[in-house]
C-alpha cells in the first residue's frame, strides 16, 4: 500500500534541463569539448560530478581532482544565474493542482533530489516549505542511481520504503527506488522504463494511482 510519495525535482516537479543544458554547454565550449543534448540526456539526475565526468568523457586532456572541482564550480555559478530567471510561473497548473490534491488527501510528501539546488529551486517556484521533508544532494554521498537520496527522504518522512512511491524522470532514479525497496512511477524518459510500477503520461495521473 503507497503511503506517502517522494518526488524527484529536475524534471518532474519542474523543468531545469534546459538550464543545465545551457550552463554544461557554454563550459563544454570553452574547453573546446563537443557537447550536445543527446550527451545532456546522459545527466538527468546524476550528480554534478559524475555529470562533469561524462562531459570530459570526450576531452583529451586528464584533469586532476583540484581541476575538476573548478570545473564543476563553474558549471554550476553558470546554472545559479540562469535559476535565477525561475519564478512560481515555471510551476505548471497541473503540477500545483495535483500536489495540492495528494496532500488534501493526507498523503506526506518529500523530494528527492540529487541537487544541491533543490532549495533554492523550490524557493523560486513558490514551493518552499511545501513538502514535509526535503532530501537533496547535501544529505547524501552516493548518487542516484543508489538509493540514499531516497531511503533518506522515507525516513525523514518517518515511512517505511516499501510504503513509499518515487516519482522520477531519470532511469538512474527508477533504479534508486527500486533498490531502495519503493514503488517507482517514471514520467517522461523514465516512462518506459522497464522497472517502473506505473507509466505516468502526465502528472495529474498521479491521482488514478493514488486515489
Ligand atoms: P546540481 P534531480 C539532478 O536533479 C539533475 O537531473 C541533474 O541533471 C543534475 O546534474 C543533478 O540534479 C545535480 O544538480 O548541480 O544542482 O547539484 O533530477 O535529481 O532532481
Ligand atoms: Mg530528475
Amino acid at each position: 500500500m503507497i503511503k506517502a510519495v517522494i518526488f524527484d525535482l529536475d524534471g518532474v516537479i519542474c523543468s531545469t534541463d534546459e538550464f543545465h543544458y545551457e550552463a554544461w554547454k557554454t563550459l563544454a565550449d570553452r574547453l573546446g569539448i563537443y557537447f550536445d543534448r543527446k550527451i545532456n540526456e546522459r545527466l538527468r539526475g546524476v550528480s554534478r560530478m559524475d555529470s562533469l565526468d561524462i562531459v570530459l568523457e570526450r576531452s583529451d586532456k586528464a584533469y586532476t581532482p583540484e581541476e575538476k572541482l573548478e570545473l564543476a564550480t563553474e558549471k554550476n555559478e553558470c546554472y545559479k544565474k540562469l535559476l535565477m530567471k525561475m519564478s512560481p510561473a515555471d510551476l505548471s497548473d497541473e503540477v500545483r493542482e495535483t500536489l495540492l490534491a495528494l496532500r488534501e488527501k493526507g498523503y506526506p510528501m518529500a523530494i528527492g533530489s540529487s541537487s544541491k539546488n533543490t532549495k533554492q529551486i523550490l524557493k523560486n517556484i513558490g514551493l518552499e516549505g511545501f513538502f514535509n521533508a526535503v532530501s537533496d544532494g547535501t544529505n547524501i554521498s552516493r548518487s542516484k542511481p543508489d538509493p540514499e537520496v531516497f531511503l533518506c527522504a522515507a525516513e525523514y518522512l518517518g515511512q517505511k520504503p516499501c510504503d513509499c512511491l518515487v516519482v522520477e524522470d531519470a532511469d538512474a532514479g527508477i533504479i534508486a527506488a527500486k533498490r531502495g525497496g519503493m514503488s517507482a512511477a517514471g514520467i517522461g524518459p523514465a516512462a518506459e522504463h522497464p522497472e517502473a510500477d506505473y507509466r505516468l503520461d502526465s502528472f495529474s495521473k498521479l491521482k488514478e494511482i493514488l486515489f
